[in-house]
């Protein structure tokens, strides 16, 4: 029919025509209905073509999905395209049938032979990503997991450990609960207040009580707490943040926090973030000696030291706290670069001429010389130590250099700085310029768990007397929580004026829920078993609930020595991940987080000890 045909119908039908081609009204209305049941054919016939969908989004819907189809794929117009599709059903079918032939298989293997069958994939997969190359976050290599030994724990035979310990658990429930339900995703609580607070330690990184309680969650079986929180870390955990943190914060915090997650629960996410923010810290490594800076700009990667170090210099205790985590960043990321970045560090420092064999504080990145001569096993120095003792031990005792480095540092406090008062209290001074300012810091105390931990390696025949150090360390750190109204410890005491394991300025007084007495209480049960550490524990548990514990979490107080606290509405995010957790482990048996397969980073976060016959195997413990 020639189109000029239908014209008329395309009148209105009162439209008045003196035209010989105009029909009658009954042949209209035939006309008519030919004529729609025409259009209803052709509509019909768009809905019942195969993949009607594709077409008629390519009529009515301009998608792009329809564009790159036909600009790369058959042209529908061409004659081949009818049995595309039947060839694209064919091939649905099959993939049906094969994932059902599967499924089937899968459902008649034995749970060992199904887990092997994911190793195998995973394995796959690496293997294609490595050859892919790239240190790209996603493309880890694939590592074999296995459940290190004692994850968690068993309940102690002794009743009064058990009741004890079940005591801590709830503690961290009211801890944990309250952060959950007051500041969730915020660093940190305001108990108090019920609000959340920001330390600008962390920049704009969010969620750090979350990431530091992870392994304390963990091993006190807090597993529903413990889901929660891995999927806060699955969906907002966010590094690509333009902001400025503390590198040594973020480390031992978030870094030290995701890897020991992955090593108890096997979970890749926590490898993966871990691997992700160590390589956001590579870059305050770029300075010309390689000691890194202290602050880093995530996003632009430009680092500086804090304006109040001696010329510029970056400290000990934070460039000194980095090699834990950073040899364990290799192992599973593949990526040599963290463990290359912490052994140039000692590098550096064994070029140095050392003041009387002691390490200053400070350290210009730039000269690579030393800032101010101040020496300190406490704040700026403290964690230094610790990592070269913990070097060695999670090297499964082959990094001798670690070793050394820590017996020599450890001879040179004990000849210049470690004293006895007159009533007999053995305490670590501060070292400045060669004069001592006879002071001991609540941080000094982890020292006693320290010198206990490295008792049993100690050369020369020393292990007694490092023993007998440690728990003399042990008794003063006590005292000073002893001699106050609160016996919580304060910052800092000390041994002049006529006074012994007392702060006697103001701004020393304070006690913000630190752990570092309590984790030496832990170490000193270990070795010994001697009653008094779980006791002078428990004493520490009475007093936090008596003057800490408030509705809404725990909070530090300004004054130990005022008769009743004054809070500073603050529950640092250590009170989770240390503080709570050495006081588990101190009411638990010594098989859990055991010592031979453990190491604790500087804020509690167990590592596991990377055996030296099985290094291709980067978290194989056993
Ligand atoms: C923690 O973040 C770590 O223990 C660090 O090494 C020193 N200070 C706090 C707790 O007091």
């Amino acid at each position: 029919m020639p189109v000029a045909t239908l014209l008329p119908f395309t009148a209105t039908p009162n439209r008045k025509s003196a035209s010989p081609t105009s029909f009658r009204l009954t042949e209209k209305f035939i006309l008519l209905l030919v004529f729609s049941a025409f259009i209803t054919l052709c509509f019909g016939a768009i809905f019942f073509l195969p993949d009607s969908s594709k077409l008629l989004s390519g009529v009515f819907f301009h998608s792009s999905a329809v564009e790159t189809n036909t600009r790369t794929g058959p042209d529908s117009s061409d004659p081949g395209s009818a049995g595309n599709d039947e060839r694209v059903l064919a091939k649905i079918k099959k993939d049906h049938e094969k994932a059902l032939l599967e499924a089937k298989d899968t459902l008649q293997k034995r749970p060992d032979e199904i887990k092997q069958d994911i190793l195998n994939d995973k394995d796959k997969v690496a293997k294609e990503s490595l050859g892919q190359g790239g240190n790209d976050v996603n493309k880890l290599p694939f590592v074999e997991y296995h459940r290190p030994p004692g994850a968690t724990g068993h309940e102690p035979e002794d009743p009064e450990a058990k009741d004890r310990r079940a005591k801590i658990k709830e503690m961290m429930k009211h801890a944990w609960g309250s952060y959950r339900r007051y500041a969730w995703g915020s660093n940190e609580l305001r108990p108090v207040s019920k609000q959340g607070h920001s330390s600008n330690l962390f920049g704009s990184i969010k969620g750090a009580t979350i990431v530091d309680a992870l392994d304390t969650l963990y091993i006190m079986e807090m597993f529903e707490e413990f889901d929660a929180a891995t999927d806060w870390i699955e969906k907002n955990l966010d590094f690509n943040v333009n902001a400025e943190v503390s590198v040594f914060e973020v480390n031992i915090r978030f870094v030290g926090g995701l890897l020991s997650a992955y090593y108890l629960s096997g979970k890749e996410v926590y490898r993966r973030k871990a691997v992700e923010l160590g390589e956001k810290l590579l870059p305050a490594f770029k300075t010309p000696t390689g000691i890194p800076w202290a602050l880093l700009n995530l996003k632009s990667g430009i680092g500086r030291n804090w304006p109040w170090a001696s010329g510029g210099s970056s400290i000990l205790a934070e460039y000194g706290t980095l090699h834990l985590e950073f040899m364990h960043l290799s192992k599973l990321s593949g990526n040599p670069d963290f463990a290359q970045k912490v052994m140039n560090i000692r590098k550096v420092l064994n070029r140095l001429d050392k003041p009387q064999g002691l390490y200053p504080n400070y350290l210009n990145p730039n000269s690579g010389q030393w800032g101010q001569h101040h020496v300190s096993v406490g704040g700026l120095g403290d964690s230094f130590y610790e990592y070269l003792l913990k070097a060695w031990l999670m090297s499964d005792k082959t990094d001798e250099e670690g070793k050394k480095m820590y017996y020599d540092a450890l001879q040179a406090i004990e000849t210049n700085l470690m004293r006895k008062s007159s009533s007999g209290l053995t305490y670590i001074a501060e070292w400045k310029g060669g004069l001592l300012e006879h002071k001991m810091g609540h941080l000094t105390c982890f020292a006693g768990g320290m010198i206990a931990l490295g008792a049993d390696g100690a050369p020369g025949d020393k292990t007694g007397h490092q023993m007998e150090q440690a728990a003399e360390i042990a008794r003063t750190c006590h005292e000073s929580y002893a001699r106050t109204a609160l016996k919580l410890g304060p910052e800092a005491f000390r041994f002049d004026g006529g006074v012994e394991a007392i702060a006697t300025r103001q701004n020393e007084k304070y006690f913000i829920l630190r752990p570092e007495v309590i984790e030496t209480y832990m170490y000193m049960w270990r070795f010994t078993h001697d009653p008094k550490y779980r006791e002078w524990g428990w004493e520490a548990v009475q007093a936090l609930e008596q003057h800490c514990k408030v509705e809404g979490g725990y909070s530090g107080v300004r004054d130990v020595y005022a008769s009743t606290p004054n809070h500073d509405d603050v529950q640092q995010s250590f009170y989770l991940a240390e503080t709570l957790k050495y006081l588990y482990l101190l009411f638990s048996d010594d098989d859990h987080l055991p010592f031979d397969h453990w190491v604790f980073n500087t804020e509690a976060h167990p590592l596991p000890v990377i055996r030296k016959e099985k290094t291709d195997i980067p978290n194989e413990v056993e």
